[in-house]
């Protein structure tokens, strides 16, 4: 019986999740769908594109400040890049994944690796 009522006290927090995440969207069921729609094609942003294949990065990318770059991995292992300057970027994607990597703002030249292949070098040119 214990067990059952816990069960319920789930299904009750459940309902609650579920009538919170309904609430934020209310009035907007059209819009919330757009937005899914529109969030899923903002994984491949109109813009540069740095392509990750046969475990290399390939040739330096010179690109504008806060640039949105996609990164497109077509091996089937995850990847990163990482820049060597901590911090300045770090972005992880699985193996036929395209993710989006914001250039940083600083001008510069911005070596890179994969922190899973430690071998796989590149560059980012921001100016
Ligand atoms: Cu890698």
């Amino acid at each position: 019986m214990k067990k059952f009522s816990m069960f319920l006290a789930a299904i009750a927090l459940l309902a609650t999740f579920a009538t919170a995440c309904g609430a934020s969207g209310t009035g907007e069921t059209a819009a919330t769908a757009g937005e899914s729609s529109s969030e899923n094609s903002a994984t491949a942003v109109t813009g540069p594109t740095l392509t990750i294949a046969d475990m290399a990065f390939g040739q330096p990318l010179t690109v504008a400040p806060g640039t949105q770059i996609n990164i497109a991995n077509n091996d089937s292992v995850e990847h990163s890049v990482t820049s060597e300057a901590k911090g300045a970027f770090d972005v992880h994607v699985d193996g036929g994944e395209t993710k989006t990597l914001i250039a940083p703002s600083r001008p510069g030249e911005y070596p890179f690796h994969c922190v899973y292949h430690p071998n796989m070098l590149g560059t980012l040119i921001v100016r």
